[in-house]
């Protein structure tokens, strides 16, 4: 384990030696197998074919879908893309309910496709739709429900799909995040309309970019497959509209390599979880909150809550772990209806928990890129960090040097 700190001074934010010499990510890609990877680009390289409905991306296709326990699976370039395409074989039109506590991507996929979004709230637990606001938002003009699984834990799904039925309106999901999580015992992956993974480099399962989308509805994916290519049902049979979605051979190589490794992964990322876990378990101002969602979700992401009764701001926090070169991340703030052009757009209604929820969450790197003593490092590194700096900071004025090291950022707490 690395060595902890005896000292304040010790901390890097002042002036003493990082806790790691080299920089850990949130979303460092995780590489499982090289050898199966090598192997299967190897033997792509010799076929020569590398796009287009290959090999390996059928048998991709295949594998997941039966992983993700789901009749059609269809992979796709990216989740952005992928909900493009959903949104416009589905034929949506005005108005798409979903959160505003999201990544940017979400929102601009429906934007993308000439729908506006309307923000929602999210629940405090979950961080995903609350049903209650979704069901007050409801308007003739709103098209669809969009629920993201954030963290991987999974939206409340049977009080969104009641909803959807109501209304007779879709219910989709922006599972980027979601593979491999669970609802009441059923992999995510068949529900709604259809789902949408990311096997972006930074997901659980990587595919360096890539994405799948997920259905038990035969006819959506019959027409799913054909848009992600223009379209085209065969050589020279041109049967709908569609864009350039596909997934390459490499892509497919690499998302069946890391799949194969996925089992390991999450047992990995769950001991992570509890290794932070336990290190914060004295700290009631910051809660790891995804551990207590621990059987519902893939584990990849670990979040921590830092809440505003803790003397340590999180950004405060965040600039303390950068400088120890723990690269922890603030998503997703600042929320998407604060990002242009949606403040112009409005037609929502206050978003509290996502505002608040968005000053107070930090994200810590899981993966293969840590041991479990390294989150044990990270984790009492926070607990050092709270309970030194908040002596420090209460006995020092507020133009020395620790606080103007600590408070360089936009969005910091006054200490006295
Ligand atoms: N919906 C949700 C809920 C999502 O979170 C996302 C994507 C999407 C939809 C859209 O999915 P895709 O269309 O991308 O399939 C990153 C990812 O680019 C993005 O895919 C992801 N969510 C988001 C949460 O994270 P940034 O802007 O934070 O990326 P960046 O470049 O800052 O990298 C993130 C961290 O990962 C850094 O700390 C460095 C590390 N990293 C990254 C890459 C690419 C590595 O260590 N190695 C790498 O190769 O968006």
């Amino acid at each position: 384990m690395p060595p902890l700190k005896k000292s304040v001074s010790d901390l890097a934010v002042l002036g003493g030696e990082a806790l790691f010499p080299e920089p850990l990510h949130v979303g460092r890609p995780n590489i499982c197998n090289r050898d199966a990877l090598f192997k299967r680009l190897g033997e792509a390289t010799d076929r020569r074919w590398l796009t287009n409905d290959g090999p390996l991306l059928l048998e991709m296709e295949k594998r997941f879908a039966s992983f993700l326990e789901v009749k059609h699976c269809i992979a796709v370039a990216n989740t952005t893309l992928g909900l493009q395409l959903l949104a416009h074989v589905l034929g949506l039109k005005g108005e798409v309910l979903m959160p505003s506590f999201t990544f940017i991507g979400t929102a601009r996929a429906m934007e993308w496709q000439g729908l506006k979004p309307i923000f929602c709230d999210v629940l405090d637990a979950r961080h995903s739709l609350n049903p209650d606001a979704v069901r007050k938002a409801i308007t003739p003009n709103v098209s669809a429900i969009l629920g993201v699984h954030l963290w991987g834990i999974p939206c409340e799904i049977d009080e969104l799909q009641s909803i959807a039925d109501e209304h007779g309106i879709p219910l989709i999901f922006d599972a980027a995040h979601a593979i491999g999580s669970a609802y009441k015992g059923r992999k995510i992956g068949g529900f709604g309309r259809a789902e949408v993974f990311s096997l972006h480099a930074t997901k659980a399962i990587n595919a360096l970019e890539g994405g799948l989308i997920t259905t038990n509805d035969d006819d959506l994916a019959r027409r799913l497959r054909l848009a992600r290519n223009y379209g085209i049902a065969e050589e020279d049979v041109i049967v709908g509209t569609g864009i350039n979605a596909k997934m390459n051979e490499f892509s497919a190589a690499m998302a069946l390599s890391n799949l194969e490794c996925y089992d390991k992964l999450l047992e990995h990322n769950r001991s992570l979880q509890h290794a932070y876990k336990s290190a914060l378990s004295e700290m009631p101002a910051v809660q790891v909150t995804t551990a207590d969602f621990i059987n519902e979700h893939n584990s990849h992401y670990a979040v921590l809550r830092i809440s505003q009764e803790s003397p340590v701001s999180r950004d405060q926090l965040r600039r303390v772990l950068v400088a120890e070169n723990i690269y922890a991340r603030r998503y997703f703030w600042p929320g998407c209806h604060q990002s242009p052009p949606y403040p112009r757009w409005g037609g929502h209604a206050p978003l509290p928990v996502t505002e608040s929820l968005s000053e107070e969450l930090m994200q810590l790197p899981t993966g293969m890129q840590l041991s479990v003593n390294d989150a044990m490092a990270i984790g009492r590194l926070v607990v050092f960090a709270i309970q030194n700096l908040q002596n420090q900071l209460c006995a020092s004025p507020a133009s020395s040097p620790g606080h103007s090291t600590l408070n360089n950022n936009r969005a910091t707490r006054v200490f006295y």
